[in-house]
């Protein structure tokens, strides 16, 4: 007999709700959950592949361990149990540690991270037991620039405003496409659903995007922007506002500082100014700034194609300094925080620490650290140069660097030569092959889901649970497990009940907590607390932690479980004590499709973080980098430059291996207009040949007016061509590494993010084209 269980999708930051379908232990099907809360049964095509997903047969469901020969050279790898693997791991890695010191280990952390229970609650533990400042994630490969302008701006790297989506009378929207990847930065189930809605209201929608996407044909106004430039664009909009008197923070300007200094600084950035750099004229940007100030409620957004860009910081920053000018920050219709239940519950407003860019760097180049962080696109050298300090072993969590960062062939080689690697990952792919042991998480339906990340980006405040909708097969660990047992077998305490690193973590928040005199357990016995945990397993009993000390939370007083009242945070209300939904997990698994929280509210001052205690409109490092934009005024560049794209059945490098979501339009091509293509002899279908300062490569050519002229484009996650890997379906039908066009010398400077977008290209045909035609 079929049954049906709820299960969050983790494929990408919409967060939408299925419902699937087992029979036995096999997902059979998946729909879009009509009672969820926050997606009301939306779907898309990767929701609809779970079941084909979960069940891949290429998926690993033992570990790989390798074999090592006599004279210890590295052999193949093979199937092993859980605990030769981890005896492998508490063998190998701590003598390297320490031997070669904390640094000698490096961790990298991929974007399914964010998408995980596990990854999102036990990578800083692995990151305290190993003591490393060699971290590289995905988000110097994405939002880092964002990360960054918000510890400027606020003073907290994660106080990122979102869109007011359902709200607002006006979406400036750059570098985003959400018809395809359904929204980043900016949870919304139904983005496009959302965005008809803000059309159908009467609201305007203007994209900016050198492509013509199907974003773009939803809009109002579509820009096609010069890559690289929108923080001249965005320069040129302040500037304006500035000029005609249309900045009007509103009450914002009480917790301003820096109105007049940001004046001065964009002073040069005139439409006349940027317009040719732009390819805009001045009267375009001058009618969008004057739109933009006049609309009811406006929100300016910015994602990938204005982030890991050349000017990312900047234009990350510019974002959010026009949704302060034009009063949008922080009010419903604008950009507001939004306020998850395991967010720190509210306290005072005040002086914080503030954030500090480079306190560290990287030991070859000396790249600043961001946010704790080194860019990933420095790791194949942080590997390959000898001496003190020299990165010796790498733990990968959920990342495949070697498709997903610049020089994916020189990392490739760096990877090889390791002394030691692990990944966690369950796929045997371009980046776990150099793996001495990969512990493979279980599928999907096996796991529970809980959006520790996510939450806090969401166009409305929610949450919702789901536990595991299937089993785990006997002695499959889920993948908290896999962590904590990592965790154990680098620290020394192989061996150990992995419940240990979650009493550990629950001790330590605990600790914290009862001695903050802002929380409602300021003073308990913080053993009496655990005692109160529940749940059925370590993560559990974190969750229900989490909430309970949340912004929702029942805060451990007795009694609240059952007030029933309306979802009102408890630093909204001016007496914390007043109520709210007294939230717990043992609540919120009374709601198996979710927990409406309410629409998101202004929250300033509270979120600032910064040392004046106010937004700091203006600060030093970005001042520091506002020279090289005023550089770029006088670029004219005359050759080509790649862009990035996705397609809504992708997800960056790894469901390429789903046949459903690989076919059809979701292929590697390299997009080019029919006037450029015409100019260098490409024809449709044809193979060309695109160099770049890192490399080359052969792609075929799709000519489409959509791209426009001066611009192609090549998808990312592709190249499946290397030998050593599991992933049949995927290695049928390769593609190319875009990023193989880049040696990793083009980032970000404030951010260390990559420059994946607007990067010159030159194109000829891969074959020497027929003569006497077109
Ligand atoms: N040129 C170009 N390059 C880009 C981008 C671009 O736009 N253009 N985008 C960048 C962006 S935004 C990002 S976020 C990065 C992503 O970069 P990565 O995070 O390195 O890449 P992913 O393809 O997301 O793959 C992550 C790995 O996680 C594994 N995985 C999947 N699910 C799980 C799970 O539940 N648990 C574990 N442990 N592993 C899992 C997959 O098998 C895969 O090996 O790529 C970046 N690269
Ligand atoms: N289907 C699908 N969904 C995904 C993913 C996926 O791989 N596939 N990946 C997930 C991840 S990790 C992320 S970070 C998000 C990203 O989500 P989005 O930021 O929405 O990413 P894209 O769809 O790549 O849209 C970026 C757009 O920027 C444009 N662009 C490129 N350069 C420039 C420029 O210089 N200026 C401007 N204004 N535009 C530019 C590109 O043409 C493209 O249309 O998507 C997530 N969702
Ligand atoms: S939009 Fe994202 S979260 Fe929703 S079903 Fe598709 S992949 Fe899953
Ligand atoms: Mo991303």
């Amino acid at each position: 007999m079929p049954r049906t269980a709820p299960r969050i999708c983790p494929l990408c930051e919409a967060t939408c709700g299925l419902t699937l379908t087992i029979e036995g232990t096999t997902v059979t099907g998946a729909r879009g959950d009509r009672d969820d809360i926050f997606s009301r049964g939306f779907i898309c095509p990767k929701g609809a592949s779970f079941g084909e997903l979960d069940a891949d047969p290429d998926r690993l469901r033992l570990p790989l361990v390798r074999s090592y020969g006599p004279d210890g050279a590295r052999g193949a790898l093979r199937e092993a149990s859980w605990q030769e693997a981890y005896d492998l791991i508490a063998a190998r890695l701590p003598p390297i540690a320490a031997a070669h010191g904390p640094d000698s280990v490096g961790v990298v952390l991929g974007n399914p991270n964010v998408h995980t229970i596990a990854g999102s609650l036990y990578p800083p533990l692995l990151l305290g037991a190993l003591r490393t400042r060699n971290l590289f994630t995905a988000s110097t490969l994405d939002q880092m620039p964002k990360h960054v302008s918000s510890g400027l701006l606020f003073g907290d790297p994660f106080a990122i405003p979102v869109p007011d989506l359902d709200r607002t009378d006006h979406l400036l929207l750059l570098g985003a496409n959400p018809l395809e990847s359904n929204g980043s930065l900016c949870t919304a189930p139904d983005f496009p659903g959302r965005l008809r809605a803000l059309r159908a209201r009467g609201g305007t929608l203007t994209v900016v995007d050198p492509r013509r996407t199907r974003t773009a044909l939803l809009a109002d106004r579509h820009l096609a922007v010069r890559p690289g430039t929108d923080a001249l664009l965005l320069a040129a909009l302040a500037r304006v506002l500035f000029e005609e008197k249309l900045t009007d923070p509103g009450p914002l300007a009480e917790l301003t500082e820096g109105m007049d200094d940001l004046r001065e600084a964009v002073r040069d950035f005139t439409p006349e100014a940027v317009a040719p750099a732009c390819d805009l004229t001045a009267g375009e940007i001058r009618t969008l700034a004057r739109e933009l100030a006049a609309a009811p409620t406006a929100a300016v957004y910015g994602r990938i194609g204005s982030s890991a860009v050349e000017y990312g910081t900047l234009a990350s920053w510019l974002v959010d300094v026009l949704n302060l000018l034009t009063g949008n920050l922080d009010r419903p219709g604008g950009a507001l925080f939004p306020l998850s239940a395991t967010d720190r519950a509210p306290r005072p407003a005040g002086p914080g620490k503030g954030f500090a860019l480079g306190r560290w760097t990287s030991r070859v180049a000396g790249h600043p650290e961001a946010k704790g962080e080194l860019p990933l696109a420095a790791l194949a050298e942080e590997i390959e140069t000898p001496g003190e300090g020299r990165i010796r072993a790498v733990i990968a969590l959920a990342a495949n660097p070697v498709l997903s960062a610049p020089d994916g062939d020189r990392l490739d080689r760096a990877l090889a030569g390791l002394e030691f690697m692990v990944s966690v990952d369950p796929y045997l792919n371009e980046t776990s092959r150099h793996a001495d042991v990969v512990l493979p998480p279980p599928p999907p339906a096996r796991s529970a889901h809980f959006d520790y990340a996510f939450n806090g980006f969401a166009v409305h405040n929610q949450v919702r649970y789901t536990r595991a909708a299937v089993p785990p097969e006997k002695g499959q660990p889920d993948e908290s497990e896999i962590h904590a047992r990592l965790i154990l077998a680098v620290s020394g305490a192989h061996g150990a009940d992995p419940a240990t690193v979650d009493d550990l973590a629950i001790g330590r928040e605990l600790a914290r907590a009862v001695a903050d005199p802002h929380t409602p357990v300021h003073g308990r016995d913080p053993h009496e607390l655990a005692a109160l945990l529940t749940g059925e397993s370590g993560p559990e009993r974190r969750l229900d932690l989490r909430l309970r000390l949340g912004p929702y939370g029942d805060g451990f007083r007795t009694g609240t479980a059952d007030t029933g009242g309306a979802a009102e945070p408890a630093g909204h209300t001016p007496a914390p004590d007043a109520g709210g939904p007294g939230l717990s997990l043992a609540r919120l698994l009374e709601h198996p499709h979710g927990i409406d929280l309410g629409p998101l509210r202004p929250r300033l001052p509270g979120p600032l973080r910064t040392r004046s205690g106010r937004i700091e409109l203006l600060p030093a490092p970005i001042a520091a980098d506002l020279p090289r934009l005023r550089a770029a005024l006088a670029d004219r560049p005359a050759g080509l430059v790649l862009v990035g794209r996705r397609h809504l059945r992708s997800n960056n490098s790894w469901l390429h291996n789903v046949p459903a979501l690989n076919g059809g339009s979701n292929r590697c091509t390299l997009q080019i207009h029919p006037e450029d293509a015409a100019r260098i002899g490409l024809q449709d279908g044809a193979l060309a040949r695109v160099t770049a300062d890192g490399g080359a490569l052969e792609a075929p050519v799709e000519i489409t007016d959509a791209v426009r002229t001066g611009v192609v484009s090549l998808p990312h996650g592709w190249g499946h061509d290397r030998p050593g890997t599991r992933t049949s379906v995927a290695s049928a039908r390769p593609g190319v590494n875009v990023n193989q066009l880049l040696d990793g010398s083009r980032l970000d400077p404030l951010s260390g993010t990559a420059v994946l977008n607007g990067f010159p290209v030159e194109l000829a045909p891969a074959t020497p084209a027929p003569t006497g035609r077109n």
